[in-house]
């Protein structure tokens, strides 16, 4: 079986977490943004469908043994969650809220998160490396300014639409410490799916590290410049970002990040 991603990517994440929990074998081929639709088009020509979130070969891409894809993190969960003694999925509460975090905070998230990474080119070439030695990284390097000034205005939208993601994200990051005041998970008294994809879409304001249980190598907090990483330090002290920390320290389980390694400092 064959997994397709951007290692670092929060939706990638969500796929690999699943699979591992299963206790699944497969194949992680990951790429850099950019270069990942081009290897979703190799091995799923049909692709999937686009979404808020995406176009339609976007990754994760699960290919499986009888040659079928999956084309969207949710239902590789949902998938991944078939094949586990207890369901992800106990009660339709948690699809809603798992649609719900896909559509909001995660794309916001992901907004801040690129936004601070082009604002720091280094911070995305090591980044890179550390996930994806090889050409790809070698293309990055070569392009970093002009790569980081068109990434800027093309998938974060520029200056505006970075401030409104970072106050989208303050503001959901509010309301879902609310929610979870009192509870020890989203929906009921179990992890669910909720909860994987919550922890997911928190990881790009939070950064867990491989050792919390992050899944693939992301850049040392005492690496990440000061702006960002202040912001990290508060998010990790709310009940939202100590959730998410939670869910990846207890619920992640370990896994072997099949290459590449921490990034320089
Ligand atoms: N709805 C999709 C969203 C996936 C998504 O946005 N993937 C991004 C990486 S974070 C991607 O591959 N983007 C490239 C593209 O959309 O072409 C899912 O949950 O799998």
């Amino acid at each position: 079986m064959l997994l397709v991603t951007i290692r670092f990517s929060h939706f990638n994440e969500k796929a690999r977490w699943a699979l591992d929990l299963a206790g699944v074998a497969y194949e992680e081929e990951g790429h850099l943004p950019g270069f990942s639709n081009r290897a979703v088009k190799r091995h799923n020509p049909a692709g999937g469908s686009s979404d808020k979130a995406s176009s339609r070969y976007s990754t994760p891409l699960l290919v499986l043994d009888d040659g079928a894809a999956l084309t969207d993190s949710s239902a590789i969960v949902r998938w991944a969650s078939e094949r586990m003694g207890e369901t992800l999925y106990p009660v339709p509460a948690v699809a809603e809220l798992e649609h719900e975090l896909h559509d909001r905070l995660a794309l916001h998230t992901r907004r801040v998160v690129y936004g601070y990474l082009f604002k720091s080119p280094m911070t995305l070439l090591r980044l890179a490396s550390a996930n994806v030695p090889g050409p790809e990284t070698w293309a990055l390097a070569a392009t970093l300014p002009l790569v980081a000034h068109q990434g800027y205005r093309r998938m974060v939208g520029g200056d505006e639409a970075f401030e409104r993601s970072l106050r989208i994200v303050d503001e959901e990051v509010a309301r879902w410490s609310a929610h979870l005041d009192g509870r020890d998970y989203l929906v009921g008294e179990q992890f669910t799916a909720a909860d994987l994809a919550f922890a997911c879409a928190m990881m790009p304001v939070v950064m867990p590290q491989h050792s919390e249980g992050f899944g693939a190598h992301l850049v040392p907090l005492d690496t990440v410049p000061a702006e960002p990483a202040g912001r990290i330090a508060v998010y990790r002290e709310t009940l939202a970002g100590k959730h998410a920390l939670r869910m990846f320290a207890e619920h992640r389980g370990t896994r072997v990040v099949p290459y590449g390694g921490e990034p320089e400092r």
